[in-house]
């Protein structure tokens, strides 16, 4: 199944559910450049997502997807509003939604859930999943053990609903790869952050750009809920806190509070500046359409190469 049929959009692209990031603007730039725009949960109360909602029907005539931060402390509240608000696309993350799935799909929402593990994903399908979201430790932000290249073909192989490879995607190439694993398409984070219309500090931008490889480290591992970030004085911080034994409520909030230092003020050295592996690909300012086109250019430019050079 094709994720353009499933979700009724030009690329098989999704963008993440990104914490304070998927505001109405960006979500309906990327659903009007042809990928499929979310609005993010993670950051906001419901009454603003409420808001969001419906400015975003006012931005976009295509087709947008809403993501649930399950940690949210307003999480039942939006998994009601949602419905009343008459969305058509629901991706969770960070939690387990299946309390929610029979209302959604009573409403005729597609669902698709964002999980970490075979075992995760077995429980989504049963409990009505449309699709899946199979996002590997590579990505940015709240992640899981697997990688990608590893999880992708083992929940492929142990569910029958259409998957959608996350987490290490940026290039064209990347992008043949998770349909050479066999998902339907993939969802990006890291490869928007630095899009003319993402309204990241210009400062966050600038960090994505300059990163290398080994520019990310995970925080949470022991004590909290493992987020990967970009290194700076905050993650050193949140480790060695970590290491002597804070709590995972402190841990979290100090994680959170952080983002929003990174999001909205620019602070690289106290902000949680949330990003894939792949950020040392990202080095671009450009618009999400560009972003999006060369995604798919490239990625047919790779598979011509395959056919060039792969002999059995
Ligand atoms: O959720 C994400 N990425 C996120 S959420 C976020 S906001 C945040 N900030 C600080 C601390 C915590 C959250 C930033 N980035 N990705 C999807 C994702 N879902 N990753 C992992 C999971 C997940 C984990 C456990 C999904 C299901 C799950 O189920 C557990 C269970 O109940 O069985």
């Amino acid at each position: 199944m094709d994720l353009r049929d499933i979700l009724g959009i030009e690329y098989p692209i999704i963008q993440g559910g990104m914490a304070n990031i998927g505001t109405a603007e960006f979500a309906s730039a990327v659903s009007n450049a042809g990928g499929l725009g979310q609005i993010s949960s993670g950051g906001f109360s419901c009454d603003a997502l409420r808001e969001t909602v419906r400015k975003t029907k006012e931005l976009t005539d295509k087709p947008f997807g809403f993501n649930i931060m399950l940690m949210h402390p307003q999480a039942d509240e939006i998994a009601q509003m949602v419905i009343e608000e008459g969305v058509k696309i629901i991706t969770t993350g960070a939690g387990n939604p299946g309390k929610y799935i029979p209302a959604w799909k009573e409403a005729g929402i597609t669902v698709l859930p964002v999980i970490p593990s075979v075992g995760i994903a077995r429980r989504m399908e049963k409990a009505g999943a449309d699709a899946l979201i199979v996002e590997g430790t590579e990505a940015g932000g709240h992640i899981g053990e697997l990688t990608t290249m590893a999880l992708t073909p083992q929940v492929i192989d142990a569910v029958s609903i259409p998957v959608v490879a996350a987490g290490g995607i940026a290039t064209g190439r990347q992008l043949l790869a998770a349909f050479a694993l066999g998902a339907c398409g993939v969802q990006i984070g890291t490869a928007l952050l630095t899009a003319d219309e993402c309204p990241i500090h210009e400062n966050y931008k600038n960090a994505i750009i300059e990163a290398k490889d080994t520019d990310t480290t995970v925080t949470g591992r022991i004590g909290g809920v493992p987020v990967r970030i970009l290194k700076n004085k905050m993650a050193r911080e949140y480790l060695k806190r970590e290491k002597e034994g804070a709590g995972r409520e402190e841990l979290e909030e100090f994680t959170l509070g952080s983002l929003r230092k990174a999001v909205y003020d620019g602070d690289t050295s106290n902000g949680s500046l949330m990003a894939g592996q792949v950020a040392g690909l990202v080095s671009e300012r450009k618009p999400v359409a560009e972003i999006l086109k060369a995604l798919m250019t490239d990625c047919e430019t790779a598979f011509k190469n395959l056919n060039a050079n792969l002999k059995f």
